[in-house]
């Protein structure tokens, strides 16, 4: 078997892969509580500490926190009946 070959079936298992796991639907839905993401617990969620939550990162800026440190814990309520539909 030539290499091209073999790369092309590795790019298409990986491709088959991504796609099963985009359509799994308990990955999407299941929103860590506010406790799990705030990992320096000083009761503030951080644009970083959200990055693994598409729903919230990508709306971080319409959350709009008030506070500097990122939203409290309303805001992310919130934001997650908003946006994590
Ligand atoms: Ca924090």
């Amino acid at each position: 078997m030539d290499k091209k070959l073999l790369i092309g079936l590795g790019a298409s298992l990986v491709l088959l892969a991504g796609g099963a796991i985009a359509s799994e639907p308990e990955e999407r839905e299941r929103v860590p509580s506010f406790e799990e993401l705030d990992r320096d617990g000083n009761g503030y969620l951080s644009e970083s500490e959200v990055s693994g939550v598409p729903c919230l990162h990508d709306n971080f800026d319409r959350i709009q926190p008030e506070n500097e440190e990122g939203m409290n814990r309303q805001e992310y309520r919130q934001g997650v009946a908003q946006f994590c539909k």
